[in-house]
């Protein structure tokens, strides 16, 4: 769990301590979070990040980014302040039916922008707090491990917000 090899700029360490504490706060200790082992980074560039807004009653949300990492690593679990879990999902096609995997992680190569996007990859959110409305947002920490086993944490604020490409894919 060596962190000292990532650069920490004071001003993200800051955020991350202050967002850290705000969980202690208003969640609870279920997250296990440890103030020893985060650390933000420069290392993944995270944008578009954004959650589809649920219907009353859906227990259940979807959150969508893209991912660009500036060297090889996996992301291998991610938590948010809206719900009591989060799972890194695929979602293929198969005979017809869509199908939803829980990942253990996903790879990311150096470079290359990974989308998560409706109807492929994306961060399922379960055991949701409340009902996640237009305007409003989610925070997310993402933990990332290199070749070295090295952990890391990165902290993203997402947006709830409607799906921008569901008209163009309508029949
Ligand atoms: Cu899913």
């Amino acid at each position: 769990m060596n962190i000292d090899n990532f650069p920490q700029p004071k001003q993200a360490m800051r955020k991350l301590n202050q967002y850290a504490v705000f969980l202690l706060l208003a969640i609870n200790s279920t997250f296990a979070f440890s103030l020893g082992n985060t650390a933000t980074n420069d290392i993944v560039a995270i944008s578009e990040a954004w959650v589809r807004p649920t219907n009353p009653g859906q227990e259940v949300g979807a959150a969508y980014m893209t991912l660009t990492s500036k060297e090889n690593l996996d992301l291998v679990s991610a938590i948010s302040d809206a719900s009591g879990s989060v799972e890194i999902h695929s979602m293929t096609m198969e005979n017809g039916i869509m199908k939803m995997r829980n990942l253990d992680s996903l790879a990311l190569e150096a470079g290359k922008p990974y989308r998560l996007a409706p109807g492929g990859f994306h961060l399922m959110l379960f055991d949701l707090k409340k009902p996640l409305n237009i305007g409003e947002h989610v925070n997310f920490v993402l933990t990332f491990k290199n070749k070295n086993n090295e952990q890391f944490k990165q902290n993203i604020k997402a947006n709830i917000q409607a799906p921008k490409e569901s008209a163009s894919h309508k029949h």
